[in-house]
């Protein structure tokens, strides 16, 4: 009996406990649930903000111009961007031939590819004194210059950790090819190397050089600018010739330059400049006749199209004017330089002194120009090996802002607009007050007249131009139908299909044009890859109209009917061989219509219709219209554009301009 109460006992105690765990089990799931509740509620009582919709007055950042490696000394020891391996063997690279580096040092040269961006295991296997082909023209080399009457020169060559067998070869190859007499003085600005064979061995070895050389040196990195400036400062020479620290001169380089800064002072003269190859250091004559200029964000870019500003049957020895120049390379006056306003010292590190040198000396009185006799080549490199204290996108952003802001006018906001990390407000950190007042000193001409007469091609919007989004119009969307009817009470829309009346028309309405986009639905013309390189040939279609960048998705229409993109990429049309439905049906298409480079030529000129909406090829009198083929490359069948026969029925040939601000 007793035993029997202890086991009750037992068991009530066994029931109490497991009372208390289920209701503790309760208590906790209740808890935990009245918690989740909680949350939920207050989801709802602050729900997550929306992503918000992309304006159009702010456009997405886009990536730099000028792409740096992040990691610039990955497994890299301090030993290695220290040691100097210049190992030269006779006759390597002889006549600008490519070196090859032998297969059992690949994982090396690969390694040590990052340390300056180029291969500099090809480098240090070629003789600073290697022989290079005469790369000018016939006409060139048959000039005779008068050395007794020309202006000497101090050369002047800043850098910044640069390869001892690059720099010296520059250095040789200035010495070995210029005349002695009209060659001043080498002037050497370290920007704050850190590398140790730049330091007491490179003082070492210019000691003994026959021209006179000097080694300046910034203790704290600033840059190009402040160091092409001490440079200029210390110079004796009457003009300054700038080089890059990995340049080779061919013969005969110097004259050419001297003479024309002689016969023409507020020149400032640029020498051809040629391809040394960061692969394998061989060295290409680059393509004759080009010039240079610039895209919407303000990097430089050579072009090779026939000018029509250009004199005809002009001398072919005689230098060319150039709407922007590279920046590194050129002869200038000493005392014009200076006159000029010399650089923008405001300007750190590396970009946008170019285009606002550029700028500065058209706009104020001189001339950028390209000498076909003088022949000189650079390293050209896909990206930067050095570091950019303050960060690469905001000290490029600065600099090309100061250069937009002095010089640009109106134009100035449409590179704030559009250029990465650059917006209407940096305006407001910025402070270019001091080269507004040289620029008013100098009685410099409006940006308006630079593009008239000296970059009358340009690809950039302008007041009597449209600028905007090319929307396709598939009747469906609401914008598509709040366009058609737009037009449709437009008075007279019938009577003209000139241009100029229908930019009047739109610019007249913008605000009302431009609230009809709804970004997120409507599709817009644009390139049917993405990011592909901008030289080559590309076909198009139609896709988001949020995204505006550098890649082609925006559009100038000049007046007389070329339409035009980033890059001076236009609209064209390409006859097909065969039909070009027969070949939609065959499956076979690369379409009639193209971005490709802007000509002067009637494959570019385009119509719009504001009653039909359609945009018709000018000649052939065919319409831009929308369809699915298969792309040959890809075998991906795609939406793209291809010029037709017309049909106002057709709603896949309809279109509509938007327009977007460009200037405030
Ligand atoms: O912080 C720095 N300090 C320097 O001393 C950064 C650079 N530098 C030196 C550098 O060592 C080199 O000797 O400045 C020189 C130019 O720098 P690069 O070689 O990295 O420039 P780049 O050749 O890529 O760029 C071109 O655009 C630059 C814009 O700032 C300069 O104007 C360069 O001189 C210019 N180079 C040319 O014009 C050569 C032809 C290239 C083209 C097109
Ligand atoms: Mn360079």
């Amino acid at each position: 009996m007793g035993l029997r109460f202890q086991q009750l006992k037992k068991l009530w105690l066994l029931y109490l406990f497991l009372l208390f765990f289920a209701f503790f089990m309760f208590a906790l799931s209740i808890n935990l649930y009245v918690a989740s509740i909680q949350t939920n509620d207050q989801d709802k009582v602050h729900p997550k903000p929306q992503p918000r919709r992309r304006s159009l007055w702010h456009p997405k950042n886009i990536v730099a111009h000028y792409i740096g490696k992040g990691d610039i000394f990955g497994n890299m020891t301090e030993d290695d961007y220290n040691v100097n391996l210049f190992n030269p063997i006779a006759g390597e690279g002889a006549e600008g031939r490519p070196v090859v580096v032998p297969a059992r040092e690949s994982f090396r040269m690969q390694r040590f590819f990052r340390l300056n961006s180029f291969n500099i295991l090809a480098s240090d296997r070629i003789p600073l004194n290697r022989t290079l082909k005469d790369y000018r023209i016939k006409e060139c080399r048959d000039k005779k210059y008068i050395n007794n009457e020309l202006p000497t020169t101090s050369v002047i060559i800043v850098f910044h950790n640069e390869a001892w067998s690059v720099l010296l070869r520059t250095i040789t190859s200035v010495i070995n090819r210029s005349p002695r007499k009209l060659l001043k003085e080498i002037i050497l600005v370290d920007d704050a190397s850190e590398r140790s064979y730049l330091k007491k061995q490179l003082e070492a070895y210019i000691k003994v050089l026959t021209v006179p050389t000097r080694l300046l040196r910034i203790q704290k990195r600033g840059g190009l600018v402040p160091a092409r400036l001490l440079g200029a400062e210390h110079a004796k020479g009457d003009v300054l010739t700038f080089l890059d620290a990995h340049c080779e001169c061919t013969r005969g380089w110097l004259e050419p330059l001297l003479q024309r800064v002689k016969e023409s002072r507020n020149s400032v003269v640029a020498p051809v400049i040629d391809i040394i190859s960061d692969d394998n250091f061989s060295y290409t004559k680059t393509f004759e006749n080009h010039w240079g200029a610039f895209n919407w964000q303000l990097s430089f870019r050579w072009f090779g199209n026939k000018r029509s500003i250009a004199p005809a049957n002009a001398d072919p020895t005689q230098a060319i004017a150039s709407p922007a120049m590279a920046g590194g390379l050129f002869a200038v006056d000493k005392r014009y330089f200076f006159d000029i306003g010399a650089y923008d010292k405001e300007m750190r590190i590396w970009g946008g002194e170019n285009v606002e040198m550029s700028f500065r000396i058209w706009q104020c009185g001189g001339r950028i120009e390209i000498c076909p006799c003088s022949h000189v080549g650079h390293v050209f490199r896909s990206t930067t090996p050095y570091t950019f204290p303050g960060g690469m996108s905001e000290v490029l952003g600065n600099n090309l802002a100061r250069a937009a802001m002095t010089w640009m006018d109106d134009w100035q906001y449409f590179i704030l607009l559009y250029t990465s990390g650059l917006s209407l407000e940096t305006r407001e950190r910025i402070d270019v007050t001091e080269r507004l007042s040289l620029r008013e000193k100098l009685k410099c001409k409006p940006f308006s007249w630079y593009l008239e007469h000296i970059w009358p091609e340009h690809f950039f919007p302008a007041p009597n131009r449209f600028f905007g989004k090319i929307i396709w119009l598939d009747g469906e969307t609401e914008c598509a139908q709040a366009y058609t009817t737009h037009m449709k009470n437009i008075p007279g829309r019938r009577l003209s299909r000139e241009w100029p009346r229908i930019f009047e028309e739109i610019d007249n309405n913008a605000e009302q044009f431009m609230s009809l986009i709804d970004l997120d639905r409507d599709k817009c013309l644009r390139p049917l890859e993405r990011d592909v390189p901008r030289t080559s040939v590309q076909s198009v279609t139609v896709g988001d109209c949020n995204v505006h960048s550098k890649s082609m998705d925006m559009y100038v229409i000049t007046p007389k009917g070329q339409i035009m993109t980033n890059d001076n990429v236009c609209l064209t049309y390409s006859e097909p061989k065969l039909g070009v439905i027969q070949q939609l049906k065959s499956r076979n298409l690369t379409s009639n219509v193209q971005l490709t480079q802007c000509l002067d030529d009637p494959r570019q000129l385009w119509s719009y219709d504001m009653d039909t909406q359609h945009i018709s090829h000018r000649e052939s009198k065919l319409c831009l219209t929308l369809k699915a083929a298969k792309i040959p490359r890809t075998q991906k069948v795609e939406k793209i554009v291809v010029a037709i026969n017309c049909d106002y029925k057709d709603i896949t040939q309809k279109w509509g301009l938007i327009p977007l601000p460009w200037r405030v």
